[in-house]
C-alpha cells in the first residue's frame, strides 16, 4: 500500500495528512478535519508539537495506531485528538478513572496440568513507566536521556535478594552479546521504524541498556519505547509466580522512583495503547492446530480480549508454531484484571486446541 513514507519530517505534513484507501490505523480513524485544523499548529508545553505526535502513522499508513505522546502534557494539550484515540482503543471516556492493584493474590490462576503446561515455552509480564519529572522518550533531550538513564540504574544498583543484578549499556555491549540476549527474547531490537518515526531511537543506543538478575528472571529495559519496561520472566507457566516478581520489583522501583501517573489515565507512556496499568502479560505456547485455522484462531482471541503476537514479538510472523498469547487491554482494568484476561484468553485456546 501507498504509506507516507515521502514524509521525511513532521513539517513536511502541509496539510491535512493522505490515508489510501483501507488504512485502519486509529490515527486515521480519529484525525478529523476540525481536529486538524484546530491541533495543527499547537505544541505541548515542552514544545512537542501535534505533527510529531501524528507523525510515524502519516508516514507509516500500516500502522495500527500511528501516534506517540512527547511527555503527560501532550495526553491534555492535544486532547481533542488523544480523547477519542484513548476511547477507541480503550473504551475510556474523559471522566474515567483508573485504579491500579498489583496483589497477586487476587489472582484466578490455578495451574495448568501436565498436558496444557507442556504446551507453554515461557510466560513474560511487563509494565511500561516514564519517570515523572521528565517528558516523554520521543521529547527528550540527550542530556535528560543520561540522567533518565543514571537515575534508573543508579536505583537498580540497590536492589538485593532475587532481584540482584547487573546492568549492561548497550553502547558499550559487544554485537555477539547483543544478538544473544535478542535472541533469548531478553533484549528489545533496535531498528523499529515505527519506533524510528516517533523519535524514540534518536542518538541510539547511546543511554540505552538492559538490567537483569542473574537468573534472568527480573529485567528492565532502560530509554526503548518507555524510559523503563519492567520485565518479570521464566521458562513453563507459573503465571503466579511471574507475577509475583513483577508486583513486588515494580512496588519496590517505585519507592524510589517518581512515575508519570494521574487518576484518569493511570501510569503515562509513550504510546497511548499502553496507558493505565502500562501491563502486557504473555505466554509462549504451542498451538500448531488453532494455527491452521486463522480465523477461529482469531474469534478466540477476539472474545477474550487478547492479542496474537509472533514468537519473537510485535511485527513480527511467528516462526514454528509459537504463539505469544497476551492481554490486549491495559486501561480502566487493574493489574491483576489483565493478567486473569490473558490466563482466561489462553485456557479457552488450550481448550479448543485439545478439541481439534
Ligand atoms: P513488549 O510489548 O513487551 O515490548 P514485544 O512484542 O515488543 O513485547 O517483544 C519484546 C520481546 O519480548 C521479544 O523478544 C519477545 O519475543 C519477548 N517476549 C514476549 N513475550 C514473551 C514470553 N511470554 N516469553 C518469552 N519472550 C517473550
Ligand atoms: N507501531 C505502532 C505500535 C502500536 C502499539 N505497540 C506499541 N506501542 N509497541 C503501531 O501503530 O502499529
Ligand atoms: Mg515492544
Amino acid at each position: 500500500t501507498l504509506m507516507g513514507s515521502h514524509l521525511k519530517t513532521p513539517e513536511d505534513i502541509k496539510e491535512f495528512p493522505y490515508f489510501p484507501s483501507g488504512t485502519t490505523s486509529i490515527l486515521s480513524q480519529c484525525l478529523t478535519k476540525d481536529i486538524w485544523d484546530q491541533l495543527k499548529d499547537k505544541k505541548d508545553k515542552h514544545g512537542f508539537t501535534f505533527k510529531q505526535a501524528i507523525f510515524s502513522g502519516s508516514k507509516w499508513t500500516n500502522s495500527g495506531v500511528g501516534v506517540y505522546a512527547g511527555s503527560h502534557d501532550s495526553y491534555y494539550s492535544f486532547a481533542p485528538f488523544f480523547d477519542k484515540v484513548i476511547y477507541k482503543y480503550h473504551g475510556h471516556s474523559k471522566t474515567d478513572k483508573h485504579v491500579s492493584d498489583m496483589d497477586y493474590t487476587k489472582l484466578n490462576c490455578p495451574k495448568f496440568p501436565a498436558d496444557e503446561d507442556a504446551m507453554i515455552n515461557s510466560t513474560r509480564i511487563r509494565v511500561g513507566r516514564n519517570l515523572a519529572d521528565y517528558p516523554l522518550g520521543s521529547c527528550v533531550t540527550r542530556e535528560q536521556r543520561l540522567e533518565v538513564e543514571q537515575k534508573v540504574t543508579s536505583a537498580l544498583a540497590k536492589f538485593t535478594g532475587d532481584l540482584k543484578g547487573k546492568y549492561y549499556s548497550l553502547a558499550t555491549m559487544t554485537p555477539a552479546e547483543k544478538k544473544q540476549l535478542i535472541e533469548d527474547h531478553f533484549l528489545f531490537k533496535g531498528g523499529d521504524k515505527y519506533l524510528e518515526s516517533s523519535f524514540l531511537e534518536r542518538d541510539w543506543p547511546e543511554a540505552r541498556g538492559i538490567f537483569h538478575n542473574d537468573a534472568k528472571t527480573f529485567l528492565v529495559w532502560v530509554n526503548e519505547e518507555d524510559q523503563l519496561r519492567i520485565i518479570s520472566m521464566q521458562q513453563g507457566s507459573d503465571i503466579r509466580e511471574v507475577f509475583e516478581r513483577l508486583s513486588r520489583a515494580a512496588t519496590d522501583i517505585e519507592k524510589v522512583a517518581k512515575f508519570a501517573h494521574d487518576d484518569h489515565l493511570g501510569y503515562i507512556t509513550s504510546c497511548p495503547t499502553n496507558l493505565g496499568t502500562g501491563l502486557r502479560a504473555s505466554v509462549h505456547i504451542k498451538l500448531p492446530k488453532l494455527a491452521k485455522r486463522q480465523d477461529e484462531f482469531e474469534a478466540i482471541a477476539n472474545k477474550y480480549f487478547v492479542q496474537i503476537r509472533g514468537a519473537h514479538g510485535e511485527h513480527t510472523e511467528t516462526d514454528d508454531g509459537v504463539f505469544d498469547i497476551s492481554n490486549l487491554r491495559r486501561l480502566g482494568r487493574s493489574e491483576v484484571d489483565l493478567v486473569q484476561d490473558m490466563y482466561n484468553g489462553v485456557k479457552a485456546m488450550i481448550k479448543r486446541e485439545k478439541e481439534l
